[in-house]
């Protein structure tokens, strides 16, 4: 029996290539303000994004001293989702906490 050929008259290669391609992956970035209560964050970072209450506090603390943080890094959908979930929670509870998405590769 032949072997299979491929167009370039070589063997075809069962597996093309094994190197993994990495997704690209995004920052949930939460942002500071003054009317949302430290509790609340503390909340969503735990519900949200499946932090512990000890991270959840230390990510809050720094939000709230240096202004931004990340809250977690997803795959584009996965990051949206959870950017959405933090929006409709905060407007829902009455809060102005607001949370971006932007690509790893814009992280100064
Ligand atoms: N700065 C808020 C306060 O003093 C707490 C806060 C922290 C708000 C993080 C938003 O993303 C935030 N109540």
């Amino acid at each position: 029996m032949p072997e299979r050929q491929d167009q370039t008259g070589g063997a075809v290669k069962e597996r093309a290539d094994t190197k993994k391609q990495e997704p690209t992956l995004y920052q949930v970035v939460l942002l500071n303000d003054d009317y949302t209560t430290m509790n609340f964050v503390i909340e969503v970072l735990e519900d949200v994004f499946q932090k512990t209450p000890a991270e959840a506090y230390q990510i809050m603390m720094h939000v709230h001293v240096k202004g931004r943080g990340v809250a977690g890094v997803y795959i584009w959908e996965v990051a949206e989702t959870k950017a959405d979930k933090v929006a409709s929670l905060a407007r829902d509870a009455g809060f102005p906490l607001r949370a971006t998405v932007r690509s790893e590769e814009h992280t100064s």
